[in-house]
């Protein structure tokens, strides 16, 4: 039924081409004659976004009219990537587009690729509240998401002699996606004392007075649907300073320094993304950051809202707010703080809205990511707040302690106050009592956080308030735009396009897994999809790979739970164990690449450290005679959105051996496989559903089990525990100085040799190592090898955000779908 209220289309290659030179040459003041690949990008960009504000508007007003339940997701992070490529997709018109700008002279992946990726976001959980909006608009749910417009986003990483350096990124000189609303403004209040009175009925009354004030502008980026008239918003608030207060005065007085001095304070707050990737650091910025976007969120969710007219018990009957991790957890106390102060309502019916209102989803259980708020620097920034937290907690332990009398011990632990020096604010705890709903992001992470940091509250609340969303991936992006040709040949056998609208139609293709024509059409592709690749390498490397060689890829935020370091010294086992060869046992060796991607968080040293050892054991492997063609080691450069576009599609395998228990789920295993590559990996998170799907003859897995992780780490503290010989071997050649200084890698050395191993590298070395053995073994047979990608693709559908989303909307939201209005 989408297919009647696809959008209105260029209806002519000439029609495109108008739009985009009538652009170039009005909007951006260019003469057709010095049109360079820039001018192409912008002016094709406007005439698509001219498209885009048609169904953009009309979506609104649609949502407006029919006044249904809608969708807030709240996540400080929106990792986007480019939008051109995406949007010309979605709207089903890449082919006119591809043909008028040849006409113009340009090749369109030159003119995409002069777009600045959107980087406002760390890893994982940035880019799924991307592939999310990206499912709701598709699926036409009425949706918005609320994030900060950071000038900077994510740091450009540069690899300079080995060493990651951070540079930053402006992203901001041309950006034809946002809209500034500058009428759209909010003003936020920071610091100032708490009032509380009697009024005359005898009604207590609380006030939050003095402080100062920031303004809140919303800048709109318009979000397109795949193939449906369905529009919706993505709103992003920039700070600046309340205009025509103090500034002015000051500037009457001839203070004009300070007051510019105080609006670049201001605009501190939507300065910079925070990179740090699981690390909670407790910054009275970041603090901020959070207060300023959820108040700026909620008072537009509110103002929206209070237009219908309603009645506040109907609140929650028109509002779902989903809270992306704690990091907006204030949104709780502040529509507490709406619903009491400013609206008038008691307690118990604010609270009950609340509830009713908000779900939590917890994306880590790694203890030092979870966040805390020191409650001197809460009490200085946010009083009103603090009172609230302070009311709400004891509301709660009073219901514990009336529940579990017997419990005492209990109440400290699940307090949301730690009693510790200072006292901290826990905001997990915070986020899930103020929540009718707590996922986690793969079975066995919402396994794991009943049974660990959330124990207490299953008791409690009961399970109920527990479930799990399984994450998904929007399958427009990581296969239709990623993989043009895998998405074009699986249409040929499944009749067209449909299957990026219901990903499990994929399993039809089961039935071609020995149609030799088919097989050899994958086989071709997976390969022009490593020479891409071969060649992106060359260029920013300077390295020559084979792309008939096994790629082995890992790309990610460079963290020691994932484990590169494991990889890499995989690696250099494998290196050892060439260079031992006679050079007939070297013939018949598979050639492998192995690459690696990531950034690693500015002040996370043993990352760092990490990075430089690939980047050592790559520069002494390349350079050696030996070795040849049998092994190579690349660090890909600033890894990012737009380069997992061209890497992801290139993969026979690829890693994801976080230690078990640790990985909330990921999100790039699902991409690999999806285009057609193996995984090797751990039983963790959502490696295991994926193995579940695929059948456990078509992932490479290895290693401990999550269970067994307490009694290992046990053992290498007090037990007899030996280091595993083979990786003994390794260390010996690091310390030997065959990459360098030895002096440089000691500390990741004597973490796994002296400290404990608290990622039990040594544990899983042999298991991993052999299990590489077998993908070496498994990739001689291609025949089978490539039935393997094959099937694996098939049974893949499972893993579409679309069908995240779907769960998101029945059994937390309450959401139904809003059909879109016919265009015409
Ligand atoms: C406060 C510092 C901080 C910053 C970011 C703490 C935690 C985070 C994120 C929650 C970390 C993150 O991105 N988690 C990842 O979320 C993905 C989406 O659910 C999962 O697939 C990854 O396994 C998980 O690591």
């Amino acid at each position: 039924a989408w297919k009647k209220y696809a959008p209105k289309p260029f209806t002519s290659t000439e029609e495109f081409e108008k739009a985009a030179v009538s652009h170039i040459e009005t909007t951006l003041a260019r003469s057709l004659y010095n049109c360079d690949e820039f001018a192409a990008y912008a002016g094709t960009s406007l005439a698509f976004r001219d498209r885009l504000v048609i169904d953009w508007n009309a979506t609104q007003q649609n949502q407006t009219f029919a006044d249904q339940k809608r969708v807030y997701y709240l996540s400080l992070e929106f990792l986007m990537g480019r939008a051109l490529d995406n949007a010309m997709l979605n709207v089903q018109q890449k082919e006119v587009a591809t043909k008028g700008l040849a006409d113009l002279g340009f090749r369109i992946e030159d003119v995409i690729s002069q777009e600045h990726d959107a980087a406002l976001g760390n890893g994982g959980l940035g880019r799924l509240a991307a592939c999310f909006l990206d499912s709701l608009a598709s699926l036409n749910y009425p949706a918005w998401g609320y994030g900060l417009r950071y000038r900077y986003g994510i740091f450009k990483q540069e690899i300079i002699d080995g060493y990651q350096m951070e540079v930053p990124d402006y992203w901001l000189d041309f950006n034809p996606w946002e809209f500034p609303r500058h009428d759209v403004t909010v003003d936020i209040q920071f610091y100032g004392h708490v009032n509380k009175w009697q009024d005359e009925d005898g009604k207590q009354q609380t006030s939050w007075e003095g402080g100062e004030i920031v303004e809140a502008v919303a800048y709109d980026v318009p979000v397109p649907g795949y193939a449906t008239g369905t529009t919706n918003n993505l709103r992003l608030w920039g700070s600046k300073a309340a205009s025509g207060e103090f500034d002015f005065q000051k500037f009457n007085r001839g203070e004009y320094e300070s007051s510019v001095a105080d609006q670049q304070r201001a605009e501190t707050i939507s300065a910079v993304l925070y990179p740090n990737d699981n690390l909670e650091r407790g910054k009275e910025l970041r603090l901020k950051q959070q207060y300023f976007w959820c108040a700026a969120s909620l008072y537009d969710i509110v103002r929206r809202f209070k237009k219908t007219k309603r009645a506040w018990k109907d609140f929650p009957n028109q509002v779902a707010i989903q809270l992306n991790d704690t990091h907006p957890t204030l949104a709780i106390p502040e529509l507490m703080r709406i619903l009491i102060d400013l609206e008038g309502l008691e307690w118990d019916e604010a609270w009950q809205i609340t509830q009713s209102t908000f779900g939590y989803t917890n994306h880590t259980v790694l203890p030092e990511a979870l966040e805390k708020w020191s409650v001197p620097l809460m009490q200085h920034l946010l009083p009103r707040h603090l009172q609230i937290i302070f009311d709400i907690n004891l509301i709660f332990l009073q219901f514990v302690e009336r529940s579990f009398p017997k419990e005492r011990e209990m109440l400290g632990r699940v307090s949301i106050i730690e009693e510790s020096n200072p006292k901290m604010v826990r905001m997990a705890y915070l986020a899930l009592i103020g929540s009718h709903k707590v996922n986690g992001v793969a079975e066995l992470h919402s396994d794991l956080i009943k049974t660990t940091i959330f124990k207490d509250f299953v008791k409690i609340y009961g399970p109920d308030k527990f479930t799990n969303v399984t994450n998904g991936i929007t399958p427009r992006r990581w296969l239709h735009q990623a993989n043009p040709r895998l998405s074009e040949l699986i249409a040929s056998k499944l009749g067209g396009f449909d299957f990026l609208k219901d990903l499990t139609m994929l399993h039809k293709l089961e039935s071609f897994v020995d149609d030799k024509e088919f097989r050899k059409e994958f086989a071709e592709i997976k390969y022009a999809n490593k020479v891409r690749l071969a060649k992106y390498i060359k260029d920013t490397n300077g390295v020559t790979v084979d792309p008939k060689a096994l790629f082995d890829i890992q790309v990610k935020r460079i963290h020691e739970y994932k484990r590169q370091q494991l990889n890499i010294f995989g690696v250099i086992k494998r290196y050892l164990d060439i260079k031992a060869m006679s050079a007939d046992e070297r013939k018949k060796l598979a050639p492998r690449v192995n690459i690696f991607g990531g950034k690693a968080a500015p002040g996370y040293w043993m990352a760092k450290t990490v990075i430089h050892l690939i980047c050592e054991v790559g520069r002494i492997v390349n350079a050696d005679p030996d070795v040849g063609d049998l092994l190579k080691v690349i660090f890909l450069e600033d890894y990012n959105v737009s380069k997992a576009e061209i890497i992801v599609p290139a993969s026979d395998i690829s890693e994801h051996i976080s230690t078990a228990g640790t990985e909330a789920s990921g999100t790039s295993n699902m991409k690999f496989v999806l285009n057609g590559g193996l995984i090797i990996g751990t039983c963790d998170g959502a490696n295991i559903e994926i193995t579940r799907e695929v059948g456990e003859n078509n992932i490479f897995l290895f290693g401990n089990l999550a269970e067994d992780v307490d009694e290992l780490r046990h053992a290498h503290l007090y037990g007899t525990y030996e280091l595993e010989p083979s990786l003994s071997h390794v260390f010996d050649a690091i310390r030997s100085g065959m990459f360098g200084d030895a002096g440089a890698f000691s500390a990741l050395v004597n973490g796994i040799v002296d400290h404990g191993d608290y990622y039990l590298v040594s544990d899983d070395f042999a298991s991993y190592c052999k299990t590489h053995e077998m993908i070496d073994e498994a990739y001689r047979n291609q025949e089978e090898w490539i039935t393997k990608c094959i099937t694996s693709v098939a049974r893949m559908g499972f893993f579409s955000s679309d069908r995240c989303i779907d769960e998101y909307a029945e059994s937390i939201w309450n959401v139904e779908p809003l059909a879109p209005k016919q265009n015409g």
